[in-house]
């Protein structure tokens, strides 16, 4: 497979992982059955509303702190674990939770960030499957000036490994197209201590 990233980190992208029917079979199932909720974080003293619904679903012994709060996961759904397994399958790497985002339409966004809780380990192996609408997906070096623009399709796996989250950030932008929504699912392995 071809690394994506020119340099510091390995991104790999897999279009069509799931194909487009199955994928379209697994948006609907994921959008009726999983618990979405309205998060906030708190920031310059108030609680605001991130601009998106989550959920996080993880074995029953993971926590996870994400938007400044501790989070009890939610049990797998049997939808779920299949695609936990066909994954794990793919990465050869073991799971324990999945953080679900539902961008309800083009305002709905998530700003540039690194994946790199501390909880993630050194070099985390996060494999990101996109669901629905096609997105935007941007890539900022750190130091330099290279960006990476990505649009995730429905069913296309992303995989970020190696020492991408030390030196690259990432965003969903919004944007002023219209757009129907899209759910993205961060399968990841956090660390039990
Ligand atoms: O929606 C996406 O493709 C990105 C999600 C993301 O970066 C995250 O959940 O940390
Ligand atoms: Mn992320």
């Amino acid at each position: 497979m071809t690394n994506l990233a020119p340099f510091d980190g390995e991104l790999y992208l897999i279009r069509q992982f799931y194909p487009y029917q199955e994928a379209q079979l697994l948006f609907v199932e994921l959008l009726s059955s999983l618990a979405w909720q309205e998060e906030s974080i708190f920031i310059f003293g108030k609680w605001v509303k991130v601009p998106r619904l989550m959920c996080w679903i993880g074995d029953a012994d993971v926590h996870y702190r994400y938007s400044g709060v501790d989070h009890q996961p939610s049990p797998w759904t049997q939808g779920l674990q299949a695609v936990r397994q066909r994954i794990e399958q793919q990465c050869r790497y073991g799971f324990n939770s999945v953080l679900a985002n539902l961008y309800r339409d083009g305002q709905d966004s998530m700003g540039c960030h690194a994946d790199n809780e501390k909880e993630l380990g050194v070099n985390p192996l996060i494999a990101s499957l996109s669901f629905g609408e096609v997105r935007l997906f941007r890539m900022h070096h750190k130091k330099r000036k290279e960006r990476l623009d990505i649009f995730l399709q429905n069913g296309d796996l992303l995989i970020m490994a190696g020492a991408l989250q030390h030196h690259w950030l990432h965003s969903l932008p919004k944007t002023k197209q219209p757009k129907t929504p899209r759910i993205n699912l961060t399968f990841r392995k956090i660390q039990i201590d």
